[in-house]
């Protein structure tokens, strides 16, 4: 069993730090922020993810994991900081990860092992994050080993697929990638792929993000074209994918959370050559404009229409509103100044008012109601998350709290038919 440093307690770094002290290792989590080390050293994990506080209690209480704001020495130093995005760039802000590599160099030992988890553009280990740790007097490859290896789990399923998901692991060297294997084989029971150049990994990750984006652009096209003909492109889509190669995904009101819609930039910023993934980045982000023409097609006009986002969650079952294809709509509504829309407010305003709800999500800032009263006297209710709780959503008790009788269900969590019998007119992407 070795002794572990996790750098950075956030989604990620702090059930893969949990992960390793219940699987024997000694491990320190390190994070800057004071307040966050407090409150894990407390027992309280403030990440909402199934099983995690109870995961990160059992590590605790059993002596293997503790948290620190001060960085030591480790046999495996793992960092797993976040490389935020910026938005003007289109490209990673990587000061994160110099600031970790700063952090490790004066404890770096020979024969230690330095683990990049975060997700990073092509290159980022060997051009950025190797320098730094070189100027402890060490050299990668041969006095430590350094080695990319991404995370894969999904929000909502981290526990689970931290330990079952396979791994790729691409250290800069061959002794590298061995000294990452025996870490990793110590839980992942998944297969444990590697390959000997850091950047492949690096590449690894972001295609496969970029694959999912690219592919939702497509469904999110598809599903434009089947409303052109009348026809639901889920029961199409479903229909296609009975054949053996093909795999389209589902469209929906676009695409949030902190990868799909970020890592293909990762790929694409440095590149004039690329076309196709920035078109898919557009085309996603645009459905947010394809709901509101849907919504004003439907309605008429938008103006004096008081409209229920249902699901501000950027996917069912989970508490995180980055990038929110249901934010985006309500703040597209919001700015929406054609002559149909003269002005709209989420705050039932003087023209269009909209309502927001979401059992998941605590936000003050936002005024989330309870459903009754966020769709109370609407003229629609637009349905943006794919929550388990929506699709118990009860027709009749819905109806007679709006005003009017439209429903856009963007994810087709709603059972069109029990909705309609109520009298209401429901539509889906
Ligand atoms: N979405 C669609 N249609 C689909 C699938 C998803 O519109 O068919 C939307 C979702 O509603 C959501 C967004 O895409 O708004 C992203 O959701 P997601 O479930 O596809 O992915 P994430 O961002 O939660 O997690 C992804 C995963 N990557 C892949 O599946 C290739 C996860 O395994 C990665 O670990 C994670 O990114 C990450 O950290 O990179």
């Amino acid at each position: 069993m070795s002794s572990v440093y996790v750098h950075g307690l956030g989604y990620i770094g702090l059930p893969t730090a949990a992960m390793l002290a219940n699987y024997g290792h000694s491990v320190v989590g390190y994070d800057i922020n004071q307040e966050l080390i407090e409150d894990i050293d407390k027992g309280n994990v403030s990440i909402s993810e199934p099983g995690l506080q109870a995961f990160v209690t059992e590590a605790l209480e059993s002596g293997n994991l503790e948290v620190s704001n001060e960085v030591g020495p480790g046999k495996y130093h793992i960092i797993s900081v976040p490389t935020p995005f910026d938005e003007e760039e289109k490209d990673a802000d990587l000061s994160y990860v110099e600031q970790a590599g700063e952090s490790i160099t004066p404890h770096l030992r020979t024969g230690d092992t330095v683990i990049l988890e975060s997700t990073v553009p092509p290159g980022t280990t060997v051009d950025i994050l190797q320098p730094v740790l070189e100027e402890s007097g060490l050299t990668a490859g041969e006095g430590f080993a350094l080695v990319h290896c991404p995370e894969t789990v999904l929000p909502g399923n981290i526990i689970t697929e931290l330990r079952e998901n396979d791994r790729i692991i691409g250290g800069v060297n061959g002794v590298s990638t061995e000294a990452a294997v025996r870490l990793y084989e110590s839980f992942v029971e998944g297969d444990i792929r590697t390959t000997t150049n850091a950047t492949t990994a690096e590449f690894v990750k972001l295609i496969q993000n970029t694959y999912r984006d690219t592919n939702i652009a497509l469904a999110n096209e598809l599903a434009k074209v089947a409303n052109d003909y009348a026809i639901d492109s889920r029961e199409a889509i479903e229909l296609a994918n009975k054949h053996p190669r093909v795999e389209i995904h589902q469209p929906g009101p676009g695409v949030g959370g902190h990868c799909l819609p970020i890592d293909p930039w990762f790929l694409a910023h440095d590149s004039d050559e690329l076309d196709l993934i920035p078109t898919a980045r557009e085309v996603n982000d645009g459905m947010v404009d394809y709901v509101v023409e849907l919504l004003a097609k439907e309605l008429g006009s938008l103006a004096d229409s008081r409209i229920a986002i249902l699901g501000v969650a950027y996917k069912g079952n989970v508490d995180d509103i980055r990038n929110s294809p249901g934010l985006s709509l309500a703040r597209r509504l919001q700015s929406t100044t054609d002559t149909a829309t003269a002005s709209v407010s989420t705050d039932g305003g003087t023209s269009v008012g909209v309502t927001l709800n979401d059992p998941h999500v605590e936000d003050q800032t936002l005024n989330l109601q309870p459903i009754e009263v966020a769709t109370g006297g609407v003229d629609a209710v637009v349905v943006t998350t794919d929550h388990d709780e929506y699709t118990q959503l009860d027709p009749a008790a819905v109806s007679v709290q709006m005003a009017g009788d439209l429903v856009v269900d963007t994810k087709a969590v709603l059972d069109e038919d029990e909705w309609q019998k109520t009298g209401l007119r429901v539509e889906r992407i």
